[in-house]
């Protein structure tokens, strides 16, 4: 039987994730209609990865006999200035799905869930690397500024990311 308090906060967890997918997918879109197929490419293997994420989450619920819930998805804006903005806002959404993570493992600690702890690792673990992957996007970024050059080498490079 699984934990009532654990089993709803995840499900508010598998929507978080469905969200981040949804906002780089919208990311994806926008850099897409800006020319920019290779940052295109990279959001969307971040929103299958997110996808993936929710996924472990409903798996998980499974496994522990638990009732998955699926709410609503809030729409996520379809613009941004730049490709940089764009960037610092997946960095920012990072932290707070980092955030999001810590307080879920503050709570299976406080409830004594060690499997939720355990799998919750995985994600502490995970979410230490896409801080790091948007924050280092976002400093190259900075440094390229204005340069078109610099920006189509961007592009180039991250369009060469491969699925994880
Ligand atoms: Fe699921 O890690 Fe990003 O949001």
């Amino acid at each position: 039987m699984m934990n009532k308090k654990i089993e709803s906060a995840f499900n508010d967890q598998i929507n978080a994730e469905l969200f981040s997918d949804y906002l780089y997918l919208a990311m994806a879109a926008h850099l897409e209609s800006e020319n920019l197929k290779g940052m295109a490419h990279w959001m969307k293997v971040q929103a299958d990865e997110e996808f993936e994420h929710a996924k472990r989450f409903v798996d998980f619920i499974h496994d522990r006999d638990g009732k998955v819930k699926y709410a609503a998805i809030e729409a996520p804006k379809g613009k941004w200035a730049s490709p940089l903005e764009a960037f610092k806002e997946a960095y920012e959404h990072e932290q707070y799905i980092s955030k999001r993570i810590h307080e879920l493992m503050d709570l299976a600690i406080a409830e004594k869930d060690y499997p939720a702890q355990e799998f919750l690792h995985w994600f502490v673990s995970e979410q230490v690397e896409e801080e790091a992957s948007t924050l280092e996007i976002v400093g190259k970024l900075e440094m390229v500024g204005d340069s078109k050059n610099g920006l189509f080498m961007m592009d180039h490079e991250l369009g060469k990311r491969e699925d994880d």
